[in-house]
């Protein structure tokens, strides 16, 4: 049976194609949630794309992802640097973590040097542009054999 990859992104990324494309690049999150369900389906891999722009709700989902998926993929946003409830519901459901970020945040503000989902990953990717996505996936494809 195909194992099941739940991606979400977080906060301002379905602005993505407009929000600072000299950043984040001009492809829109329909481009990158299309990108997961193309690589998702060349991997054997059973894609469930998600975005919001609240915490809670981010939470809810990676609580459901107990019954729903085997590993999840989150670009958090800024949730990264300031989210302490969606690193503790990812540890509560024990699934494995990949984190991507489009921009390279190391190369950016101090605030955006740390974030608290990467004490949680089993990897993280930045600074790649949407590829991270891809790179992301086939890294899930490998841990979940
Ligand atoms: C996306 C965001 O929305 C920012 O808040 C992060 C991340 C970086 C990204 O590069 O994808 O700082």
């Amino acid at each position: 049976m195909a194992k099941r990859v739940l991606v979400l992104n977080g906060p301002n990324l379905n602005l993505l194609g407009t929000r600072e494309p000299g950043i984040y690049g001009a492809e829109t999150l329909a481009d990158v949630e299309e990108l997961c369900r193309r690589a998702g389906h060349d991997l054997g891999l059973q894609v469930d794309c998600r975005q919001s722009n609240h915490e809670g709700e981010l939470v809810t989902w990676i609580q459901d992802a107990r019954e729903s998926a085997d590993g999840i993929l989150i670009n958090p946003g800024a949730y990264s640097h300031t989210s302490i409830a969606i690193p503790d519901a990812m540890k509560a459901v024990g699934l494995p973590v990949a984190e991507v970020h489009i921009s390279n945040i190391h190369q950016r503000e101090p605030y955006r040097h740390h974030s608290y989902v990467s004490a949680v990953a089993f990897g993280v990717i930045c600074g790649f542009g949407t590829l991270g996505y891809r790179l992301a996936l086939h890294a899930l494809a490998e841990k979940l054999k």
